[in-house]
C-alpha cells in the first residue's frame, strides 16, 4: 500500500485549495482539437500569455500528438518543437510542464525551464522514471491501456475504476522507490486512453477513489471524444461546454488540476460553482 500524502496538499508550488487550470500549448502541427495552428513558435507564445491572462496556472507544451493516427516524431524533432517554446514563456514567468513519454525530452524540456513533468505513459519509457527522479521535478503520472496507436482498438477491464486506481498507484510506489516525494506525484485517470466511453464515465463518476489517494489528481477531458458522443458527434470546438460540464463534477469529486483548451469558460464556471456552493443552501 501506498501510504496516504497528508491532507491540504499543494502541486508545484501550487495550493490546491481551489480549481488549478493547466492550459494545453500544442507545439505539433497535428493534434486534433486545434488543428496545429500554435505550431509557430510566435502564435504558440502569444497563445502561452493569452492564457495567462485568463487565469492560467500552469501552461502544458507538448510537441507530440497522442492522437490515434498521428505521424510519430523524433526525440530531436520533439525537442525542436518544445524547447523555445518552454525558454521564452518560463522567462516570462510562466509555470511551465512538459508533456512528453521521453526522457531525452524531459531532460532538454527542464533544462529549457519546465518545472513539472507530465506524461501519458506515468514514466514507463526507457529511462524516464530516472530522468524525472535526477531532474527533481514534480511529475503527473498518466494511466494509458496499450499505445496510442492502437489503444482505441479494444479497450477491456474487468473493473476499470479499480485497474487504474491500482496501476496508477503502482507506478506512484515506483516513483517513491526512484526518490521523488509523494506530494510530488499527481495522478490522471487518462480520459480516452484506452478506453470506451463507458470506461470513461465510471472513471469520471468515481475521481473520488482517486481523490481518497491522497495524491493531487490532475484531469484531461478537454474536448475529448466521449463528449461528442453523447451529444451529436459534435466536432471538437464545439465540445466546451461539455468539457465544463465534466469539470464541475469532477471539482465535486475532488479533482483540482484541469487540464484544458478553454481557459476563460473553465475559469469562470469553476468560481461560480464555488461560490453558490460557498454560500450554503439556509439563505438570509
Ligand atoms: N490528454 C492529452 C494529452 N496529454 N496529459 C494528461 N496528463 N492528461 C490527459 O488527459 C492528456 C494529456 C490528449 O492528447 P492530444 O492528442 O495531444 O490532444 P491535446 O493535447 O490537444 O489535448
Amino acid at each position: 500500500m501506498t501510504a496516504p500524502v497528508s491532507a491540504a496538499p499543494s502541486f508545484a508550488g501550487l495550493a490546491l485549495d481551489r480549481p488549478r487550470l493547466m492550459a494545453v500549448i500544442n507545439a505539433t502541427p497535428d493534434s486534433f482539437s486545434d488543428g496545429g495552428e500554435a505550431f509557430a513558435l510566435e502564435d504558440a507564445l502569444n497563445r502561452g500569455r493569452a492564457f495567462i491572462a485568463e487565469g492560467a496556472d500552469i501552461l502544458d507544451v507538448g510537441g507530440e500528438s497522442t492522437r490515434p493516427g498521428a505521424t510519430p516524431v523524433s526525440a530531436q524533432e520533439e525537442i525542436r518543437r518544445v524547447v523555445p517554446v518552454i525558454e521564452a514563456l518560463a522567462a516570462e514567468g510562466g509555470l511551465v510542464s512538459i508533456d512528453s513519454r521521453r526522457a531525452e525530452v524531459m531532460r532538454a524540456a527542464v533544462k529549457a525551464g519546465a518545472r513539472i513533468i507530465n506524461d501519458v505513459s506515468a514514466l514507463q519509457g526507457e529511462g524516464a522514471l530516472d530522468a524525472a527522479a535526477d531532474l527533481g521535478v514534480p511529475v503527473i503520472l498518466m494511466h494509458m491501456q496499450g499505445e496510442p496507436g492502437t489503444m482505441q482498438d479494444n479497450p477491456t477491464y474487468d473493473d476499470v475504476v479499480a485497474e487504474v486506481r491500482d496501476g496508477l498507484l503502482a507506478r506512484a510506489r515506483a516513483c517513491r522507490n526512484a526518490g521523488i516525494a509523494a506530494q510530488d506525484i499527481a495522478l490522471d485517470p487518462g480520459i480516452g486512453f484506452g478506453k470506451t466511453v463507458a470506461h470513461n464515465l465510471s472513471l469520471l463518476a468515481n475521481l473520488d477513489r482517486l481523490t481518497e489517494t491522497g495524491h493531487p489528481v490532475v484531469l484531461g477531458v478537454s474536448r475529448k471524444s466521449y463528449i461528442a458522443k453523447i451529444d451529436r458527434d459534435v466536432p471538437p470546438g464545439e465540445r466546451v461546454a461539455g468539457s465544463v460540464a465534466t469539470a464541475l463534477a469532477a471539482w465535486d469529486r475532488g479533482v483540482r488540476i484541469f487540464r484544458v483548451h478553454d481557459v476563460a469558460e473553465h475559469r469562470q464556471a469553476l468560481a461560480v460553482y464555488r461560490a453558490i456552493a460557498e454560500t450554503g443552501g439556509k439563505g438570509s
